[in-house]
């Protein structure tokens, strides 16, 4: 069974922290990305820390090896347990994100290829695999990869065995919890579940979904 992950891209601390809390018996990590971070302060991650699940920061890190481990080094010493990088940047970039995981006892994850309609303009052709041959010959615990393409991310894991992928597109870019729970170990659920009149509801009943498929 996948594990369920609240993309947490409320902008309003308030609200962030209370629908965290409701959706905290339901979901088994919360990842927060530069919407939340910009708007709060990498301190979400101590107020977030109180809902006991694992904070994943998916800050997309992309930049020469020395900067990546000091932005991964300052998301760790937050409070994060793991960090999502891009994989264009090359295998020495993403080995710096783990190595800064590493050091910290924490996760690195790669982005192998986009969720969104764009993604398939430059991660196909054969870069998202490279991209996820290169996660795993970097040390990384995992890769992202679409739910939105099934196909996609069946062709992926070929190329990461068992290491975990985790996958964003659920809900409202289109893809669903059937036709993706049996193929990754993490699906990631945003405004499907923040936006819902009732999010700690629409959490439960994600929940409930992805436990009636076997992986
Ligand atoms: O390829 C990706 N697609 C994607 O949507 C990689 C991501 N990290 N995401 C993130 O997953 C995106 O930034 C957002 O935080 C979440 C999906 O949210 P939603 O479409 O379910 O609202």
């Amino acid at each position: 069974m996948p594990d369920l992950i609240l993309a947490l891209d409320v902008t309003e601390k308030k609200k962030a922290l209370a629908i965290a809390e409701a959706c905290a018996p339901h979901i088994d990590a919360i990842k927060v990305g530069y919407p939340l971070a910009l708007a709060a302060g990498l301190s979400i991650a101590g107020d977030l820390k109180k809902t006991g699940l694992p904070l994943i920061a998916d800050f997309k890190v992309a930049d020469i090896p020395n900067t990546n481990q000091l932005i991964c080094d300052q998301v760790f010493l937050a409070g994060f347990s793991a960090i999502i990088c891009q994989g264009f940047c090359g295998m020495d970039s993403v080995k710096a994100c783990v190595a800064s995981a590493r050091t910290h006892h924490g996760e690195c994850y790669v982005v192998a290829e986009m969720s969104h309609p764009g993604g398939k303009e430059f991660f196909s052709g054969g870069i998202a695999e490279q991209i996820a041959a290169n996660a795993v010959i970097a040390g990384a615990d995992g890769i992202i990869a679409p739910a939105t393409r099934p196909d996609r991310v069946a062709v992926l894991r070929g190329f990461v065995g068992d290491k975990k992928i985790l996958s964003p597109g659920v809900g409202t870019q289109g893809g669903s919890v059937d036709s993706i729970a049996e193929l990754v170990d993490g699906i990631i659920v945003g405004r499907s579940i923040y936006d819902a009149p009732d999010p700690a509801a629409a959490a439960q009943s994600y929940a409930a979904a992805r436990r009636r498929q076997k992986r």
